[in-house]
């Protein structure tokens, strides 16, 4: 296995360009209509000290894990608390960390699969899991992200992608949001969802119009979104067909689109309060389609456990278009 960072880039025919890394099978720059559309480091060794998840693919649980700690088929495990006491995005160690194969005979100008073997015990979870990442770039601007798992052990997994958006513009707060929610998970004092949900209508956790995210943002008098600083939330999506955008961003400015296309349950979205060092708070937002946060400890949310001999598929699409 080669510890060298490698980069792909796809291209098709139509301008558009995006560069994926075998490091954390990340989504490094996304060029379209000659504009980049993420946050991203000027040089691509920069990812290799990142810490703030930027383009990376999550897991093997992304989000959080309550207390590190879960059950399956009556055994309890106990992961590293690497956040606020929580396990976030898979441990220490996770998949963000981790230099991906890339499937060399996979590799056309406008695609490439990406594999890792998490082993049983892997960051404390069980089950030898083989994961792949298929990056496709089509003609009319797709870029699409298959997520395909397989483990030999009953074991939780949840995949995203967590790369920041700006649409070319200099921060996220100068976006437009839609998002296809009427509901969320509602937090507890950890930052945990307690299982109950949030009917979002007629409050300002509701993007279900077109919403500029820095106005809501600063006009709000929610009190947690004012203690949090923004928005770092699980939004539960319409159960609509894959085929109806479950959220979109607009760059007015730039005249750019984005639509988000999943067959996930959620939506995490972070407007990226947290990014640092080279980058400023809020210069790009997250939309990460994902299953709810901390499934596996919520029995009555959709199931997050692979069993051997099941397939865990799951696919989310962002299409670029000019205004
Ligand atoms: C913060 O709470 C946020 C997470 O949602 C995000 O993934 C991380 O920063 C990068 O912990």
């Amino acid at each position: 296995m080669s510890d060298i960072l490698k980069a792909i880039r796809l291209t098709n025919g139509n301008g558009m360009e995006v560069t994926l890394l075998n490091y954390g099978a990340r989504i490094a720059s996304i060029q379209f209509n000659g504009q980049e559309m993420l946050v991203t480091y000027d040089d691509i060794n920069g990812f290799l000290d990142d810490d703030l998840y930027l383009g990376a693919t999550c897991g093997r649980v992304c989000n959080r894990i309550s207390d590190g700690r879960f059950c399956v088929d009556g055994k309890s495990y106990q992961l590293a608390q690497n956040n606020g006491g929580n396990c976030l995005h898979g441990g220490i160690d996770n998949f963000s960390y981790r230099y991906w194969t890339v499937e060399e005979d996979s590799v056309t100008e406008q695609s490439v699969t990406m594999t890792l073997h998490s082993a049983d015990g892997d960051q404390g979870f069980p089950g030898d899991l083989r994961v792949t990442v298929t990056y496709r770039l089509t003609g009319d601007n797709q870029l699409h992200i298959d997520f395909n798992g397989q483990s030999d052990q009953a074991t939780p997994i949840n995949l995203t992608n967590h790369a920041y958006f700006n649409l070319g513009a200099t921060s996220g707060q100068s976006l437009q949001l839609q998002l296809m929610s009427s509901m969320r998970l509602n937090r507890n004092d950890k930052e945990m969802p307690d299982g109950s949900f949030h009917n979002i209508s007629g409050t300002d956790y509701n993007f279900r119009e077109l919403t500029l995210v820095g106005q809501r943002q600063q006009q709000t008098q929610d009190p947690e979104l004012l203690a949090m600083g923004g928005f770092d939330h699980c939004f539960i999506l319409d159960n609509s067909p894959f085929n109806e955008a479950k959220a979109r961003l607009v760059a007015k400015q730039q005249g750019i689109e984005m639509r988000l296309y999943t067959d996930q349950s959620a939506i995490q979205f972070y407007t990226g309060k947290y990014l640092d060092g080279q980058f400023q708070s809020y210069e790009g937002l997250c939309l990460e389609a994902q299953n709810y946060t901390d499934a596996v400890n919520q029995p009555h949310f959709p199931n997050s456990i692979l069993r051997p001999g099941q397939t865990y598929q799951h696919t989310t699409v962002y299409e670029f278009r000019t205004l």
